[in-house]
């Protein structure tokens, strides 16, 4: 792999010839030929690119709406033939300015209509988007565009009170490989940005994508990490487009959907599940919500007779609520997803009747395997359970986490969920040392998780084995906020343990042992430096508290379960605490 020994140089300054090369073979892990032979004769990786897909669309569905939303200009549009025009152009500008086939680049885009049109326009290109959160702020950025080596960064100007256009200027400064900062929008740019309307040009009739090798690496979605660090997820054309059009037909897409993207654009739920893409590929219309809450999202179902809309948990929960006092029209919304973290029985049941939607359930992760309860399930099973896996290649099994041999537990018995199949990676992208602990040698995934089998055959989650902390569907590493923790000069060590919220479902709570002898830092002080340091806001410890000691394990390492067990039973009796003195 040979990087650009180039760094903070001007925009438009270099040949194209200096991009970042390497081939991808080495840092992916393919599927075994057997198994890519097996997916292909049973019809489910078919040689569709993403550009044949957009192709496909605008064949059939041209004239039709294929993105509503606001952008920085302005409130946007766009059939699916002028989606494709502007992703072409867009494409044409970058590959003049040097953007190549197999460059990865940044999209760190929140839910503007720009969203659909960079990533087509790399598709065309056959530059692979790296998804960023609009959450994540310059330290994740940073290490995203490092690990991949990406040669640009796509943004916008200033989103959620936030500049976003600076911190990428600010990556591009600090990461050699970043050539590019392009900024959808106008106002005020920093040294080395352009705006993307300046980008477009007038493109060939092909560009290098429309013949991409289907078996190849598309983009790289970001994992909800477990340790230090995020991991990046290669997807392959053939792969994920299998899932989109599963997902599709699953949930009945067809062009008469009319799909609200009320959580970021990038997350594999709103991708793929059957989301924006399952969108495209059915020929109906995407609206992008700029904020999840109802008022924002009731106004646009009620606006463009959204019929289908995805959020997590929390989310569902508040929708629910307001519902009740809201004066909108909800009436074309015909069913509402809940995923990214479980949702309650008792929330699944009082959905439909709130918000006069189907209830779907959508059980799924980055690196693959997507699970959800069927139209026709019974109500029980659509309230109760996470449903089942989109193909019936996905191979289950479900372990003894505590067997180091990983035998499979009896049916019905909660045990860690393995998985494999012809949509779940092999592999996470340069990271042969975590591969051998989240794969198994014959290509399983250890998702971490949880789950049981019920008899009929469907997914029921209970928890996790991983350290991660799903706060409300946004996942965190414990080891990466822990580190953060960790560089404040008056810390000696920290623990970041998960507690059960209402609300989110879990919320963080830090542990932090002071330097001796010194003044211990205040919480706040240390919530805020995590802040600063420039990390999504989600990530900032909930609460901290400075302790003296840590318990630990047998060997000696903290155990973050004590910590756990010792929060939930101080939580469990400062309620009843609360209990008694309003009931005496
Ligand atoms: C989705 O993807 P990720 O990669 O952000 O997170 C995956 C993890 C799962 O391993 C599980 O721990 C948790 O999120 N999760 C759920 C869940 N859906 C996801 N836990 C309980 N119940 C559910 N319904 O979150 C994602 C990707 C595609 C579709 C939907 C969600």
């Amino acid at each position: 792999m040979t990087r650009s020994v180039h760094g903070s140089t001007a925009i438009g300054e270099l040949a194209p010839t200096s991009t970042v090369s390497g081939s991808l073979a080495e840092d992916v892990v393919p599927y075994p030929a057997a198994f890519a032979e097996r997916y292909r004769a049973a019809g489910y990786w078919t040689g569709q690119t993403f550009p044949a897909l957009l192709d496909r669309a605008v064949a059939d569905h041209g004239d039709r709406t294929a993105v509503v939303g606001t952008g920085p200009s302005g409130a946007q549009r766009w059939t699916y033939a002028e989606l494709d025009a502007r992703a072409r152009g867009l494409a044409a500008g970058l590959a003049e300015r040097g953007v190549a086939p197999g460059d990865r680049v940044v999209v760190w885009l929140p839910n503007v209509p720009e969203y659909l049109e960079t990533v087509f326009a790399l598709f065309r290109l056959g530059a692979l988007p790296v998804f960023a959160l609009p959450a994540h702020r310059g330290s994740e950025i940073r290490y995203f565009a490092e690990h991949a080596e990406a040669v640009a960064i796509v943004t916008v100007a200033r989103h959620d009170r936030f500049d976003h256009a600076a911190a990428a200027a600010e990556v591009a400064a600090a990461v050699p490989s970043v050539r590019h900062v392009v900024v959808a929008g106008g106002g005020e740019l920093p040294d080395r940005a352009v705006t993307l309307a300046s980008l477009r040009r007038t493109p060939p009739d092909v560009l290098p994508g429309d013949d991409a090798d289907p078996s190849s690496v598309a983009f790289l979605q970001l994992s909800g990490g477990t340790t230090g660090l995020p991991k990046l997820i290669p997807r392959t054309h053939d792969d994920y487009l299998y899932s989109v059009r599963a997902s599709a037909e699953i949930c009945g897409l067809s062009r008469d959907t009319v799909y609200l993207a009320a959580l970021p654009a990038a997350h594999n739920f709103t991708m793929s599940s059957p989301g924006l893409l399952g969108v495209v590929h059915a020929g109906g219309t995407s609206v992008l919500a700029p904020a999840p809450d109802a008022d924002t999202c009731f106004a646009l179902i009620e606006a463009e007779r959204v019929t289908l809309a995805a959020v997590v948990p929390p989310l569902a929960a508040a929708w629910v609520q307001a519902a009740s006092s809201s004066t909108r029209d909800l009436s074309s919304l015909a069913m509402l997803q809940v995923g990214g973290a479980k949702c309650a029985a008792e929330l699944a049941r009082r959905i439909p009747a709130a918000l006069g939607a189907r209830l779907q359930q959508v059980f799924g992760m980055a690196e693959g395997l997507v699970n959800y309860t069927r139209d026709d399930d019974p109500d029980d099973v659509v309230e109760e359970t996470q449903g089942s896996p989109i193909s019936p290649d996905d191979e289950i099994r479900v372990v003894d986490p505590a067997d180091p041999d990983e035998r499979e537990v009896p049916r019905g018995e909660v045990g860690a969920l393995l998985t494999r199949g012809p949509y779940t990676i092999r592999g996470y992208y340069r990271a042969a040392e975590q591969n051998a602990e989240a794969f198994t040698a014959d290509g399983f995934y250890r998702t971490g998780d949880l789950v049981r089998i019920t008899e009929r055959g469907d997914i029921v989650v209970t928890g996790r084995v991983k350290e991660q902390i799903n706060r409300g569907g946004e996942k965190i590493a414990a080891e990466e906020v822990e580190n953060h923790l960790l560089a404040h000069p008056d810390v000696v060590d920290a623990a970041i343990v998960g507690v059960p919220d209402e609300f989110l479902g879990e919320c963080t709570h830090a542990y932090v042992i002071p330097v001796p002898d010194r003044d211990a830092p205040r919480p706040n002080a240390l919530r805020r430096f995590v802040r600063e340091r420039g990390v999504a806001a989600y990530k900032v410890p909930d609460t901290v508290e400075v302790v003296d000691a840590f318990p630990v394990t047998g060997v000696g390492k903290t155990s973050r379960r004590a910590l756990r067990t010792a929060l939930a039973a101080r939580a469990t009796s400062s309620q009843a605490e609360q209990a008694e003195e309003t009931h005496p």
